[in-house]
């Protein structure tokens, strides 16, 4: 009988014989490296020439149903879902997923497209669709990180990679419409991401932000208020361009805001994830995106 020590020279040997493999013999994908390098840098954004979705559809041969996408080559770094909150926004998601679903894919992410659609006429609520798209997109996939878009915004350089890091990440950092500079330092609005870990450590976001702003700066209070910072791209690669709109029927600004910003520390514990109630009333799976739309109630 071969003693242990044996043994061990054995399972060493094997090891350096054959590279890491499956049982079928077919050789493991390695991690995709840190920096993608099919990245190119800045990039020529404009929204006058027209876009179908049939055409974004022709020209995204390797998505599947849903809007989901994995590199071939490589192991992505992190499973991402997109989360757009929307309601009759067409024209923008056109131009939205015309442009990202390249970008995202030369960031080789493992990724999905979640729209999350307020049914119903009532007034919007933007931060409650938010926590809507994590719970709903959590359900499909073991997601790790969570990237919060607005329809109307696209990055104009593909290393703002959308993705997510050690502290929640602010994307939008300078936005054309401000003149490429952020309004003011606080401001968490636009595109943000954060790991499951760190949304879940601010119990989600509000959901009694009804109609045109605050949610945001809500948010904001929340991170800080768990110690955590934003983590933001350089202002060169952090650029971005608004599809310019006229303000949205049912979402005018919240006289409440004010009030509600002022209380985050005291009403974050029981207002957030752990207080979401909706019903979902449609589920569409399209090949560039999964669109959820769903009940969020009206203001109490
Ligand atoms: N959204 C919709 N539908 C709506 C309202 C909002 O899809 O009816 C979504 C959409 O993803 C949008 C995001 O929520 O990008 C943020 O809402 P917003 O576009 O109203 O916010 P923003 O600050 O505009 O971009 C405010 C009104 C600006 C009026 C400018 C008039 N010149
Ligand atoms: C602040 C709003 C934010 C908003 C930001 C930019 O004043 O929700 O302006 O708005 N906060 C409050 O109203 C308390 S923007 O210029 O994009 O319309 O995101």
């Amino acid at each position: 009988m071969r003693d242990s020590s044996e043994k061990k020279v054995d399972t060493v040997e094997k090891k350096t014989d054959f590279p890491p493999s499956t049982p079928g013999g077919i050789k493991e994908l390695e991690k995709c490296p840190d920096t993608s390098p099919l990245l190119v840098g800045p990039l020529r954004i404009e929204f006058s020439a027209p876009v179908t979705l049939d055409l974004v559809r022709e020209e995204s041969p390797s998505l599947e149903e849903g809007g989901r996408y994995k590199p071939k080559d490589c192991v992505a770094l992190q499973k991402v879902a997109i989360i757009i909150p929307f309601r009759n926004r067409e024209e923008h998601l056109k131009y939205w997923l015309y442009y990202l679903h390249p970008i995202l894919q030369r960031q080789q992410l493992d990724y999905g497209v979640y729209i999350i659609a307020q049914d119903g006429e009532e007034v919007f609520n933007r931060a409650k669709l938010l926590n809507i798209g994590y719970v709903e997109a959590l359900k499909e996939y073991d997601y790790d990180c969570f990237v919060f878009s607005d329809v109307d915004l696209i990055p104009m350089d593909d290393r703002n990679t959308y993705k997510c890091f050690s502290q929640p990440r602010h994307l939008s950092v300078s936005m054309d419409k401000f003149g490429f500079r952020l309004p003011y330092i606080q401001y968490f609005g636009g595109v943000s991401s954060m790991s499951k870990e760190q949304f879940l450590k601010i119990n989600g976001f509000p959901n009694n932000y009804w109609g045109w702003g605050g949610e945001d700066d809500d948010i904001y209070n929340r991170l800080s208020s768990k110690g955590m910072t934003i983590s933001r791209p350089n202002g060169q690669i952090g650029r971005c361009r608004m599809i310019r709109h006229d303000r949205d029927k049912k979402n005018e600004p919240n006289p409440q805001r004010f009030d509600r910003i002022a209380h985050t520390r005291e009403t974050m514990s029981r207002d957030g994830i752990n207080s979401l109630t909706y019903e979902v009333t449609r589920v569409e799976k399209d090949k560039l995106f999964t669109k959820i739309t769903v009940d969020v109630g009206k203001p109490t």
